[in-house]
């Protein structure tokens, strides 16, 4: 075997990370910030899973497209993820649309995204490209998706999992044959089809991919000159090569995680209020699905430096903790209780304040006496004293944004006019 055959697969590859989605349905929580911005879990933002993942993989050379309202990201991006060195063949590249191709060019969709920036990605001189969504919660090793490919001599190869037929036409759907290979391709069919002999189950798109570089750029130069293509890798080049190529299946299971975590194959689109509320709430379960304690597989991130988080006893109310919680740094809980509340970083909690199924993004403050119940609260809102949600499902829906499960998402402009 050659020397490069033996190096792994992953440091023949350039991830290339699409960022540029708004995610609508997380509703004001992307009102100023692009979904893969979204904090989650604590301590990080959406994007960290595929960044944390490629890393984990081996995976050095990276790039992460940008579009849709994204300061915060790439301010995120440039303050966390600032550690590649091109002296040992690595390398971070930050492309936000609109300033390659021509200055009014947005990025048509996300085939496109790749083709404006085919001049940077061919530069890197890398044997793979594998494409990644920056929007889902996972662990992932891609260097057993990188193997696969080569094993089959596919062209692409396609991440995919298992999902009930119900919760499926939002996604890319799939038949395989028994190798395999794709027969069939359907992006987001109204109806989706069901696998063999699993009528309530659907194969789906995981929206990731692994191509030879060289036959991507072909493809994507191909695609760039078809008027009537959207330039969108699932509306087009999946279904093109899969009538065309050759193209195979990798299904995601927990062989796909090299990781000493229970957690088996977990996978999460958390593109709405109510998803993304049970994914961040679920975390403090006794043993979540999600191990963020787990050594072998990080999530890397930008943290701050804060002071432990701090508990203050209060003689009078007798209160002042967190149970069943996740509190991050730089939080003060003082004379008030929490249950089954996941805190980002510099919350504060006031006397006498209940709190309780909460997600409360950083540096919000409650006030005292405050009684939250299944909330979302962006970051910096300053929740006035006495303030009670999740006690009167009318009333919240007339000052908040309720959702179908019930849950109130709260941000400033909305505290702001309570008051007007
Ligand atoms: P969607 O997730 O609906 O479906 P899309 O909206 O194109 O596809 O987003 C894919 C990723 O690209 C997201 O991470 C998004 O942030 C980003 N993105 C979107 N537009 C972009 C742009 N113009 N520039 C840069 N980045 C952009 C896809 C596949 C389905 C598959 C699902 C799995 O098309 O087949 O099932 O992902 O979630
Ligand atoms: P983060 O995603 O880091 O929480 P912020 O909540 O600070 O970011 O805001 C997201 C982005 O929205 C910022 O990077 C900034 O460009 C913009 N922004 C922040 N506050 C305001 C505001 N009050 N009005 C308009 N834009 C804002």
């Amino acid at each position: 075997m050659s020397a490069v055959g033996n190096e792994p697969l992953a440091r023949q590859a350039l991830a290339f990370v699409l960022a540029g989605g708004r995610g609508s349905r997380l509703l004001e929580l992307t009102d100023r910030r692009a979904k893969p911005a979204v904090y989650f879990g604590g301590k990080s933002r959406i994007i960290d899973f595929a960044l944390s993942n490629a890393v984990n993989s081996g995976i050095r050379r990276i790039a992460v497209a940008t579009q849709y309202k994204a300061h915060s990201l790439i301010r995120h991006l440039q303050m966390g993820w600032n550690f590649f060195r091109p002296e040992r063949n690595e390398s971070f590249d930050i492309l936000p649309a609109s300033q390659r191709v021509s200055e009014n060019m947005w990025y048509v969709g996300t085939a496109d995204a790749v083709y404006q920036n085919i001049d940077i990605i061919e530069s890197h001189a890398c044997r793979f490209i594998v494409v990644l969504a920056g929007d889902h919660i996972y662990k992932m090793d891609y260097e057993v998706m990188l193997r696969e490919h080569v094993e089959s001599g596919a062209d692409v190869t396609v991440g995919c999992l298992e999902m009930p037929r119900a919760e499926s036409s939002g996604f890319g759907i799939m038949h395989i044959d028994e190798k395999g290979w794709i027969h069939s391709f359907l992006e987001k069919p109204k109806d989706p089809p069901p696998m063999p002999g699993k009528p309530d189950v659907s194969l789906a798109s995981m929206g990731i991919y692994v191509f030879n570089a060289k036959f991507l750029f072909d493809q994507l130069k191909r695609d760039a000159e078809d008027p009537n293509s959207n330039h969108d890798f699932g509306r087009d080049i999946i279904p093109y090569l899969v009538k065309n190529g050759r193209a195979f299946a990798h299904q995601f299971s927990t062989s796909c995680v090299r990781s000493s975590s229970h957690n088996g194959a977990y996978w999460r689109d958390v593109g709405t209020v109510d998803a993304y509320w049970s994914a961040n709430i679920d975390l403090t379960d006794v043993v979540p699905e999600l191990d963020l304690f787990d050594r072998a597989w990080p999530i890397w991130s930008y943290a701050e430096i804060t002071p432990p988080a701090k508990f203050v006893h209060d003689e009078e109310s007798r209160r002042g903790q967190a149970v069943s919680s996740l509190v991050s740094g730089g939080c003060i809980i003082s004379g008030a209780a929490l249950r089954r509340a996941l805190l980002f970083t510099g919350v504060r909690v006031n006397s006498y304040a209940n709190v309780e199924n909460a997600v409360i993004m950083p540096y919000v403050n409650v006030g005292r006496g405050a009684r939250l119940k299944n909330v979302v609260i962006d970051r910096g809102v300053d929740i006035p004293e006495g303030l009670v949600v999740g006690e009167d499902p009318e009333f919240d829906a007339k000052r908040f944004r309720t959702t179908e499960q019930g849950i109130s998402l709260i941000t400033q402009p909305m505290i702001d006019k309570l008051n007007t």
